[in-house]
């Protein structure tokens, strides 16, 4: 099988191509990517002499429409996909969220090939601490960010090529990931590197939102289950039952790393910061028999702590930009 991974120079999609290779040695891959600060070539380390990488941007139609042509299954992962950049410069986000995403559609629509999205549980917007109920295929699209608005964007147009040309598409909404390979400017990565570095890690105002992690590997899993055995034209939300507030997090990161569990600052919290994300996972569960094969987060947590541990040349060249970033826009309220 012939697939185009879009953005499989960042975290979840270089994950993928390491998995599909590990796992589905048929497969043949090709690997569009921007290589934006977010995407690095070291993430296809050991793999590199066994995909082809095409260096290029997801809304360009030209070099989609060929690339695609080529192709018997897309998935589609690259994006602009953080939040806090978003609010700072939306306009990478529009393009590359909404014009990439309707680049890939009009070419799979044109060549017939199947298509999968990647998405996240941030389009549903968020849940209040208490409330018994999580995300479900059918809670109401309410996102909050410039991200999330414009990835609620792209997964409507897939629904509309769906139903109006008849594409051979599916959809995955997905929690939180963690797990090698993830950029410095996200929470874990920031705080184990921080942490590296002797720096205390920074938590957004009190610590009390809620995120529900899932290692990468299992998000990647269920999205294989999905192109394998899911329904045309179907939406699959992908957890792992990983509700987690972030003060206990970085608690955990501190902790694991023999470090007080209190050494952190307070600092200037995200605008329109969501609340909490949860996510039921049941049609993925029982209508496609997919479960998640890592084990505790913690266990998870201390793995992926270890992967930075060994791994420095791979983060070290993208710290200083990030921090430098985030030193215009927050300052440490508390300790
Ligand atoms: P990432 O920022 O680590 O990687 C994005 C990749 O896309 C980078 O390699 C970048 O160079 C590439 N890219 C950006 N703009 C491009 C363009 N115009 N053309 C071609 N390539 C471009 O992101 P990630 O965390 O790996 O997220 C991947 C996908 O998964 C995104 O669609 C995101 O919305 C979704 N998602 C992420 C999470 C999460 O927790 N990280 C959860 C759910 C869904
Ligand atoms: O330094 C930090 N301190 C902090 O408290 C950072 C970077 C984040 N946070 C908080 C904000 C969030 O509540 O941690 C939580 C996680 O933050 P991010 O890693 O930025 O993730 P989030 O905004 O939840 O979005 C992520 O999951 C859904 C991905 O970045 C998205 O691409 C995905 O769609």
């Amino acid at each position: 099988m012939k697939v185009l991974v879009t953005g499989g120079a960042g975290f979840i999609g270089s994950n993928f191509v390491h998995l599909t290779l590990a796992t589905r040695p048929d497969a043949e891959i090709t690997v569009l990517d921007k290589l934006t600060y977010a995407g690095s070539l070291a993430s296809l380390d050991g793999v590199l002499d066994r995909v082809r990488f095409v260096e290029g941007d997801v809304a360009d139609p030209e070099l989609v429409d060929g690339l695609v042509a080529g192709a018997d299954l897309v998935v589609h992962f690259a994006a602009e996909s953080h939040n806090d950049n978003s609010l700072d410069d939306p306009a990478p986000f529009v393009r590359t969220n909404l014009l990439g995403t309707f680049a890939l559609l009009e070419a799979v629509r044109r060549h017939d090939v199947r298509y999968h999205h990647i998405s996240t549980d941030e389009v549903y917007g968020d849940l209040e601490l208490d409330d018994p109920k999580k995300f479900t295929e059918d809670t109401p699209y309410n996102p909050s960010s410039p991200y999330s608005s414009t990835k609620a964007g792209s997964d409507l147009l897939v629904r509309a090529w769906v139903r109006s040309f008849g594409i051979r598409a599916t959809i995955s909404n997905c929690s939180n990931n963690y797990g090698p390979r993830q950029h410095v400017e996200k929470f874990i990565p920031r705080q184990i590197t921080n942490v590296i570095d002797g720096v205390r890690p920074k938590l957004y105002g009190a610590g009390l939102n809620v995120r529900d992690w899932i290692h990468v590997d299992d998000h990647n899993e269920a999205v294989w289950t999905i192109v394998e055995q899911g329904r045309i034209g179907e939406t699959y939300l992908i957890g792992a039952d990983g509700e987690v507030d972030n003060l206990t997090v970085v608690r955990l990161v501190l902790e694991l790393m023999g470090q007080d569990p209190d050494a952190f600052d307070h600092v200037t919290d995200r605008a329109g910061h969501d609340l909490r994300y949860a996510i039921e996972a049941g049609r993925l569960r029982t209508e496609l028999g997919w479960t998640p094969r890592y084990g505790t987060f913690r266990d998870g947590l201390a793995a992926t702590i270890e992967w930075y541990r060994e791994n420095e040349a791979w983060w070290r060249p993208m710290k200083e930009a990030t921090e430098a970033r985030y030193a215009r826009t927050q300052q440490v309220l508390a300790r």
